[in-house]
């Protein structure tokens, strides 16, 4: 026993003797290098023709965190090629870049500080202590470079402190950085100590590593760096001079509470959300039927007030038959600047102040309030409709969270609107709960606006009657239903009526569209790019 634990330790002293050897003619080396500025290239004199060069780049990594495995992987592609061509007598150059700029490092700034506000400081987290041990396994990776670590690590890492929404406290991710003086994690509350902080940390850490950097010709991003920052202007400049760029707005996700894009990497959850694209179908009130609530908002230069239904299939419209709200869904009125004034969930309101829908971006005046219930049997004009008047009737499938909460009914093509219909067709006792009239239902049937084979002309009613669809509750068949028939229909189908008649219907969607859906907090904005 005595003899094998001996055994062990020379053979591990012996490894250490090795090691420390070629650590120590390593760092030599390495002085020697710096001493004599071997990697410090310098303009070559053109006159002697000399045009024996090689350069070699890597993209700035980016300064929210220590570099990791993979880039220490991709940096010895150019660390080999570099010293190769070196050796082959070329005149090389490496220089190395540090990427600061973006939201990403203001975020997790931002985080610390939120988490210093919540928890105290230093934040008093609640994390076991053998998930403590795991986590102090998990060094110099930050979140978004974790994708280098083996799966093992990361489902340790996973299992560390996390917060409400299941993720690492960026407290935790300082501290997996290496960082583990509390009052030094706090300076990087500071979006400016990053900058200042990592560039150096990892500029010793290449040095270590032996890459054959001119480090005079090192930088940062951002303005901090005035001369970068000038050079990518001048580029930007440049660009639109030539009509290659142009300043615009786009639909971004927001935050209005925040005042910024709310971009993947600041979203507690949501990520991968996209804004998502509606065409908003305006059906017009009839003037003598406007809520006595909202006649006194409306003057002689109001330009009506409407249900702003949101749909995909601005196509179908021609076959619209009603107009469906929710019983219990509060909807609001409010002015828009060209639109006249709206009712729609506040939650969409929301969403088209920040699309330039009112006078001023991101303010609006809800004028009224109402239950889906209150509207139910107003006269609408539903624009391009067969039918010249159609009604506000109940739909309970409706959800809040979606669109604008107001759905324009196409029977022949929406199964849930064809179930819907024939509920309120069939149930006088529904009728009379919400107030409906016979006649604001039973004269309004399917309109024919598609031909789609071998299901004919009313695809819904179609497939709602072969699958024994009752009514508007039997979510499952329906949800099957509309499986079945709506890539088809958007594929195959062939418009029937009105300007794109006899047109697919792949062709003849390309309409005017408004964007009025975000994931929770946030709006989709348009905002300047
Ligand atoms: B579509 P997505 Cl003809 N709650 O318009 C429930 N459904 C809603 C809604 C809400 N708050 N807001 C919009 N919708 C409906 C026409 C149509 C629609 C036809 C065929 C299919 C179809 C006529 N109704 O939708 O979950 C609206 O109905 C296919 C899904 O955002 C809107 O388009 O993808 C569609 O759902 C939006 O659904």
């Amino acid at each position: 026993m005595s003899h094998e634990t001996t055994g062990t330790t020379i053979i591990e002293e012996h490894l250490t003797v090795k090691l420390n050897i070629i650590r120590k003619i390593e760092k030599q080396m390495q002085e020697q290098w710096t001493a004599s500025k071997v990697f410090e290239a310098d303009v070559p004199d053109h006159s002697t023709n000399n045009y024996n060069t090689f350069f070699v780049t890597f993209p700035y990594p980016y300064m929210n965190g220590r570099l990791h495995l993979g880039h220490a992987f991709s940096l010895s592609k150019c660390e080999f090629a570099v010293g190769y061509q070196r050796l082959r007598g070329k005149h090389c150059l490496f220089p190395f870049g540090f990427h600061c700029t973006g939201m990403s490092i203001r975020a997790a700034a931002d985080k610390l500080k939120g988490e210093i506000e919540d928890l105290g400081f230093p934040p008093q987290f609640q994390m076991h202590a053998d998930e403590e041990v795991e986590e102090k396994k998990v060094v110099i990776l930050n979140e978004d470079e974790s994708s280098a670590i083996d799966n093992k690590s990361k489902s340790k890492k996973s299992k560390a402190a996390a917060n409400s929404d299941g993720k690492q406290y960026q407290w935790e991710i300082m501290r997996s950085l290496g960082i583990e003086d509390d009052n030094e994690i706090r300076r990087f509350t500071d979006p400016q100590y990053w900058i200042s902080y990592f560039p150096l940390h990892i500029k010793r850490d290449l040095e270590m590593m032996g890459l054959k950097v001119d480090w005079r010709r090192s930088f940062i991003t951002t303005d901090a760096n005035p001369f970068y920052d000038s050079f990518v202007r001048w580029q930007f400049h440049r660009l639109k001079e030539g009509g290659k760029i142009q300043f615009g707005k786009r639909y971004t996700i927001y935050s209005p509470k925040d005042n910024q894009p709310c971009m993947d990497h600041d979203r507690s959850s949501g990520e991968g959300v996209e804004p998502q694209g509606y065409t908003l179908i305006k059906l017009r009130i009839h003037d003598d039927h406007i809520p006595a609530i909202l006649k006194t908002h409306v003057t002689s230069s109001t330009n009506g007030v409407y249900l702003a239904a949101a749909t995909l299939r601005p196509e179908t419209m021609y076959g619209q038959t009603n107009c469906w709200l929710h019983p219990d869904i509060l909807y609001v009125a409010f002015e828009t600047r060209l639109h006249g004034i709206l009712i729609c969930t506040r939650r969409a309101a929301q969403n088209m102040v920040y699309q330039e829908f009112t006078h001023i971006y991101g303010q609006y005046t809800i004028l009224a309030e109402f239950l889906g219930s209150e509207l139910f049997g107003l006269p609408l004009y539903a624009p391009l409709s067969y039918y010249e008047t159609v009604y506000v009737l109940p739909m309970m499938t409706i959800k809040e969270d979606k669109g604008t909460g107001v759905v324009t009914s196409v029977p022949s093509d929406s199964p849930d609107d064809y179930a819907a219909l024939m509920d309120i067709k069939n149930k006088p006792n529904l009728r009379e709960k919400y107030h409906i009239k016979e006649s604001m239902v039973l004269p309004y049937d399917p309109v024919e606006i598609i031909e789609l084979e071998p299901d004919g002309r009313l695809a819904a009613p179609t497939i709602c009657n072969q699958m024994k669809i009752h009514s508007q509750n039997d979510r499952d068949k329906l949800l099957e239903a509309k499986e079945k028939i709506y890539t088809k229909s958007f594929y195959d189908g062939i418009l029937l009526v009105g300007k794109y008649a006899n047109t697919k219907v792949s062709d003849a969607k390309k309409t005017c569209k408004v964007i009025s859906r975000s994931n929770d907090e946030c709006v989709v904005a348009l905002v300047d790019q």
